[in-house]
């Protein structure tokens, strides 16, 4: 078994243009006032907080065609990309805290400027490769994969505040975990591509310790690159993780939400990490919000190597009588 000195660089992207419903640009100081950073600390990872970014505010970003606030959008995530390539940049594993799952598009396209090719491993309900032209709604959160993949470009067309972007993955290096609602434009993209996909029928079939292992095999094939997760709550089932945007009945047990992230650090491969679409006002208890949240950061603990057979550090020592 791997274990590694581990150093988390945390950003907080408290944006929610991507997508209608207020609420979701308050995830990063929800997940941090759930003890994240003192929980990664005493498992033994250094972590340095890099605080809430802050975005700038777009005036007249009307629809163009259907997509929704592509100017901020599109702004937000041009920042992000600079944010995560500078922690990056600094040795840090990095996990973005959103926010929508729009903010994928510049954590992604950062990540990728500082380490080059990347595996990316989406755990989410929804596909989020919705191109501007085949969403019905128009929102960004469903298209961030559509703006990176190589493969799209031709069919993506221009937006602004979106020019910077440079499509920086390919499909054979994209990994689908846990879908159950995707869009007949989105599915026809996912077999025009041949994009490996873990839906919830084949979690269903394999158990998720088979799609871990046949994820990690086709990812290393060729070469080991380092990996991105992104994690979009609502990948779990909405009766563990219900405070969330656009939750979708039928999705993954608390535990195997973790044993995906704990097969994730047992690689050594995890350069970076979104954990996404948590909003606290579409909870309709209290209960319902902290369960939401703690799942989140019980998520992302287990990214950074805890165990639930237990941990300890390599220093620890007995207590003598
Ligand atoms: N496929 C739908 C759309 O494109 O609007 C729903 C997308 C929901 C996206 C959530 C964040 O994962
Ligand atoms: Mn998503
Ligand atoms: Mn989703
Ligand atoms: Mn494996």
């Amino acid at each position: 078994r791997y274990h590694h000195q581990r150093s988390a660089g945390i950003i907080g992207a408290p944006f929610s243009k991507g997508q209608p419903r207020g609420g979701v640009e308050r995830g990063p100081d929800l997940i941090r006032a759930a003890g994240l950073l003192n929980k990664l600390r005493e498992q033994g990872c250094t972590v340095k907080d890099y605080g809430n970014m802050a975005f700038e505010e777009v005036v007249d970003d009307e629809p163009v065609g259907r997509v929704k606030c592509a100017r901020a959008v599109g702004s937000a995530n041009k920042r992000l990309s600079d944010a995560v390539q500078a922690v990056k940049r600094e040795g840090h594993t990095t996990v973005m805290l959103g926010g929508d799952h729009s903010l994928a598009i510049g954590s992604i396209h950062g990540h990728s400027a500082a380490v080059g090719e990347l595996s990316v491993v989406w755990v989410d309900a929804h596909a989020d490769i919705n191109t501007p032209l085949t969403s019905s709604t128009g929102n960004i959160h469903g298209q961030p994969m559509s703006y990176l993949l190589h493969e799209l470009q031709s069919k993506i067309p221009v937006l602004p505040n979106f020019s910077w972007i440079k499509p920086c993955v390919s499909a054979k290096d994209l990994v689908y975990i846990g879908l159950r609602d995707v869009d007949p434009g989105e599915h026809y993209i996912l077999k025009l591509l041949g994009v490996k996909v873990f839906s919830m029928s084949e979690v269903d079939h394999l158990g998720v310790p088979r799609v871990m292992e046949e994820t990690c095999d086709y990812l290393s094939a060729k070469v080991k690159k380092p990996i991105h997760l992104s994690y979009d709550i609502d990948a779990i089932d909405p009766s563990v993780t219900p405070a969330t945007g656009t939750p979708v009945v039928g999705g993954l047990t608390y535990r195997e939400g973790v044993y995906i992230t704990e097969h994730i650090c047992q690689t050594g491969l995890l350069s970076a990490v979104d954990m996404v679409e948590v909003n606290p006002l579409r909870g309709r208890t209290e209960d319902d919000i902290q369960s939401t949240v703690s799942t989140a950061v019980d998520l992302l603990l287990g990214c950074f190597g805890r165990l639930r057979e237990g941990n300890h550090s390599s220093d620890y020592r007995l207590p003598e009588p």
